[in-house]
């Protein structure tokens, strides 16, 4: 009997857990009037979310500018919703990918209700339990906008990603059907405006190139309520940034360090 007892504990506990997140799950469904007095109204936010390895790391980076998320090829890289400080006040909210599982757990829908923009990312058509997605990100927001007297409205876009990718295995006319076929499988919840494609971390013969990402720069130009400006003589953005790769290199030396340390006491 003894031995079994821990396997018991861990799958009472395993239990308990999906029991939690189901009872928040319901009382995130359910319009009770108290849940509608917590809806917030948006903060500064543009929240990335898409399946797992669609590239919304790689995109947060290319728009900083500096590895501020960590990117991998292995599925389920990111685990935790990071915030990285963007220009003009504005925070970019990566999320965990969408793995096997075709819905976001409780804290990504909650950090999708404080953003002003959501930016779903894919890679070409969107599979079915994808649209069924946005589409209920779109009806969540119209849900939020209204509960929180937001009158500007939660925007929706979508980032079609590498680009690069689909440059080497189809021909241009191919390209453009497949972003025709796109458009139209949104456009009950994201207009043409919204919709934008590009290249995070673009490679050609092993070789990294240049982001592509001026189309998705517009989109988010486009679509926040408050001015953001991308030119070049902004010294305060610059200057930010810089401080924030400083950051980050001290961080990564930091982490090294210790790690050799602890490495040397073995
Ligand atoms: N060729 C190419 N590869 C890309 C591009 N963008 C991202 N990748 C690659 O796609 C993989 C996944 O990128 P991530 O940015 O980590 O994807 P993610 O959506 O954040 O993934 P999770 O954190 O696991 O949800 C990495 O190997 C990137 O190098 C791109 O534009 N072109
Ligand atoms: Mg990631």
């Amino acid at each position: 009997m003894f031995p079994f007892i821990p396997y018991i504990l861990i799958g009472v506990g395993i239990a308990a857990e999906k029991i939690k997140e189901e009872i928040r799950r319901q009382s995130y469904n359910s319009s009770t009037s108290t849940y509608k007095e917590s809806v917030p109204t948006p903060t500064k936010t543009i929240a990335f979310v898409g399946a797992t390895g669609a590239g919304k790391s790689s995109t947060i980076n290319a728009l900083v500018g500096y590895p501020a998320c960590k990117v991998g090829a292995e599925h389920g890289t990111t685990t935790e919703a990071a915030e990285i400080s963007y220009i003009g006040g504005y925070q970019l909210q990566d999320t965990p990918g969408l793995m096997d599982d075709t819905d976001f757990s409780f804290f990504v829908w909650e950090k999708l209700k404080r953003s002003e923009l959501v930016i779903y990312i894919a890679t070409g058509q969107l599979y079915r339990p994808e649209l069924e997605l946005v589409e209920r990100i779109y009806n969540s927001q119209k849900r939020w906008d209204s509960e929180s007297g937001f009158s500007n409205g939660r925007k929706l876009a979508l980032y079609i990603n590498k680009q690069d990718m689909k440059e080497c295995s189809m021909d241009s006319s191919t390209r453009r059907r497949e972003m025709q076929a796109i458009k139209e499988q949104v456009s009950s919840w994201i207009p043409r405006d919204k919709i934008a494609i590009g290249a995070s971390l673009p490679v050609s013969r092993g070789v990294r190139k240049p982001a592509r990402i001026d189309e998705l720069k517009q989109l988010i130009q486009q679509s926040l309520k408050a001015n953001i400006e991308y030119a070049s003589n902004n010294f305060d953005w610059e200057v930010e940034r810089a401080e924030a790769v400083i950051r980050k290199c001290r961080e990564r030396v930091e982490e090294q360090y210790n790690y050799l340390k602890e490495r040397n006491k073995k």
